[in-house]
């Protein structure tokens, strides 16, 4: 980053207003933030009274050690009691907690009660197995239901649980393994993906060879697939089928380890993000609660998220399981058996509220439009995006096409590290601009500061940052304190750092540019990759769209963009498309904006969570070998994208 501040070149004027009936009724008002204001720490207090405490918490916040930071000192809870039990004990036990629907189209429903014996089962396994409060648990599991169940059995008996994204590599999991000295892992034969089955024990088995601390590996049948055995092998079903389906809950305390999540970061090793109890499941249940403005009675709410990414962790399992909600879960795919399955999902289970990715919104623009048309998507109230910034374009489009231009779309801006969510807004309250995550959650502190750390006017762009602490903040990267002040909270005195440019508009709302990684510097300007994406993603023609800056010997870095045409647009190769993509950037953001070099493509590099990596597309653009393309989600994309091009001028 060099002294200047990020460019703020977009222009968007479209304004959407909250839909009446839900301001009516609406969980969370303008009320609310002004109550927040005034109270900061009250307010979490009271958001913790959502849950079921064990002991009474003294202080809210201990910040004597900052950046290491306690909520709700001394209180006791129990993160599993809280997601299931309570929900039974309150004659809820027939609701349905997940419908979940598997990739060849089988499906189980669970209810709470269901859910209930089956935690307890798989926790009475865990202890059988030998897992004690405090020990780590590995979990390698597909999406399907026993990937809850291990999480919360974990949470249930206090051990402390790393999921691992099913598809990273053996390098991958063995690495996570070792840093979490993990005891035990809980994986599968394999789970089905586009149509087939894809095998994960394999990979475990390469994994756990070389790592000293695993003891046992539990298996889940899922496809029936031959694998081979070992004598650390137990099968789940011969193991915990035949357990009680009871088991009493103990209190742990509001810091104790709930889980740790890997993120992968730019260099360097993995960081394990380390989550506690009480104050993750008070923000989770209180953000999934106002953001998404759930009624449990009536709602049926679905995040297409994977359980290995945290958003996973915090609206599939733990927010909404909190608040009593009946969920979707679905194990595939969106293209398999056909590009309208998750529409299908929706239409089936009547689903009301949908949280998924701007990856996924723009590659159904790429698909095109008369997919989700097919389909009645008139349960729907309420859609959600989180991830990336979205594009303008992107946000009008699954609006419209999607939330039939009713349902308010909520962009929400949050990390690994923040747990829960922290940018959003409010959808009885807040009117939505496209391509804004708009402002703060009611007790939370950000605001966006130049290099010195001063706040920048509305107006001004700089870096994202924190500016108190929240409750479901990550606590240290497992077993590396140094690293995690050295990382979020030295940058600017403190303040958490959180890596993302954003500016704020002449309103004082706030919009997202990506990683300061990837700002590029162009003769001296600094222009966002999000701000060239979404121009080039507002050409009719254009789907998708990711750019690098590549070094230039005129003007220091030129801006390479790599794009994807919509599925039935025509016209879109040769130069004269490139012509016509760089006069139309030049347009929307000046002339300043103008790519060096568009190369048209069929897919883009992305990690499991959806995310672009500008990092591969640099490599390309500067005509280099590859990094590190570990958490990839599939690797011939790059080899599709390099046959594809010209070596880049
Ligand atoms: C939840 C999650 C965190 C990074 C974050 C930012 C980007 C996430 C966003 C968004 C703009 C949004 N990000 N949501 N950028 N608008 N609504 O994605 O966690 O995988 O740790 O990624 O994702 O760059 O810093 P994680």
């Amino acid at each position: 980053m060099s002294q200047e501040t990020l460019s703020n070149l977009l222009q968007e004027n479209r304004r959407f207003a909250p839909p009446p009936e839900l301001a009516a009724s609406a969980n969370a008002t303008a009320e609310t933030y002004a109550e927040a204001a005034e109270d900061r720490l009250g307010f979490w207090a009271r958001q913790a009274e959502r849950l079921s405490w064990s002991k009474p918490w003294g202080e809210v916040l201990d910040w004597t050690n900052p950046p290491f930071a306690k909520w709700f000192v001394g209180g006791e809870l129990n993160v599993a009691y809280n997601c299931v039990d309570r929900h039974v004990e309150a004659g809820l036990g027939d609701r349905v907690a997940y419908h979940w629907e598997g990739e060849p189209g089988d499906t189980r429903t669970l209810t709470y009660a269901d859910l209930q014996g089956e935690v307890n089962k798989a926790a009475n396994a865990l202890l059988e197995l030998g897992v004690r409060k405090g020990d780590r648990v590995a979990i390698y599991l597909p999406m399907i239901p026993e990937l809850p169940i291990s999480m919360l059995a974990c949470a249930r008996i206090g051990a402390t649980h790393s999921v691992v994204f099913g598809g990273f590599s053996a390098d991958a999991l063995r690495k996570r393994i070792d840093d979490a000295q993990a005891k035990l892992v809980i994986t599968a034969d394999g789970g089905y993906r586009r149509g087939k089955p894809s095998a994960l024990k394999p990979t475990v088995d390469e994994a756990v060879a070389e790592t000293p601390s695993i003891e046992k590996v539990l298996v889940v049948r899922r496809t029936n697939e031959p694998t081979a055995t070992h004598e650390r092998d137990v099968w789940w079903h011969d193991l915990v089928d035949g357990q009680s389906d009871e088991h009493e809950a103990q209190p742990h305390d509001a810091e104790h380890p709930l889980f740790i999540l890997y993120t992968s970061g730019t260099t360097g090793n993995p960081k394990g993000i380390l989550h506690t109890s009480g104050g993750y499941l008070t923000q989770v249940a209180y953000t999934h609660h106002a953001v998404f403005d759930l009624k449990p009675e009536t709602d049926v709410y679905w995040c297409s998220a994977d359980i290995g990414w945290v958003t996973g962790h915090s609206y599939i399992v733990y927010g909404p399981l909190a608040n009593g909600a009946t969920s979707v879960m679905y194990e595939g795919t969106p293209d398999t058996p056909h590009r309208g399955r998750w529409w299908e999902v929706i239409q089936k289970y009547k689903v009301t509220i949908f949280y998924t990715a701007p990856t996924a919104i723009r590659t159904f623009m790429k698909w095109g439009d008369d997919i989700p048309a097919g389909y009645d998507l008139s349960s729907l109230r309420l859609i959600g995006s989180v991830g990336e910034p979205i594009n303008p374009e992107a946000y009008v489009w699954y609006r419209h096409h999607i939330g039939a231009d009713r349902c308010p779309v909520v962009d929400t801006w949050w990390q690994t590290e923040t747990g829960g969510i922290m940018i959003s807004p409010l959808p009885g309250v807040t009117e939505g601009k496209p391509g804004a995550a708009m402002r703060p959650l009611p007790g939370v502190s950000v605001d966006v500061v130049d290099d010195q750390g001063q706040a920048v006017p509305n107006g001004g762009g700089g870096f994202l940052v924190v500016k108190e602490p929240w409750p479901s903040m990550l606590r240290t990267i497992w077993g590396d304190d140094e690293r995690y002040v050295k990382t979020y909270w030295s940058r600017f005195e403190g303040m958490y750092f959180a890596g993302d440019g954003a500016k704020k508009d002449d309103d004082g709302d706030l919009w997202l540019l990506g990683r300061v990684d990837d700002v590029m510097l162009v003769s001296g300007h600094n222009i966002s990759t999000t701000e060239v994406e979404s121009a080039l993603v507002s050409h009719p023609k254009v789907a998708e769209a990711a750019v690098t800056g590549a070094t230039d010997p005129v003007t220091g870095q030129a801006i390479v963009a790599f794009v994807i045409p919509r599925g039935a647009a025509e016209g879109t190769e040769g130069e004269g498309f490139a012509k016509e993509l760089r006069d139309h950037v030049a347009k929307a953001l000046g002339p300043i904006a103008k790519p060096r070099q568009i190369m048209v493509v069929p897919e883009l590099p992305k990690t499991r969570s959806g995310k672009i990596m500008r990092r591969l597309l640099k490599d390309v653009a500067e005509n280099r070998s590859l990094g590190d393309v570990t958490t990839l989600t599939d690797g011939s994309v790059m080899d599709l994208i390099s046959a594809k091009l010209p070596a880049a001028k």
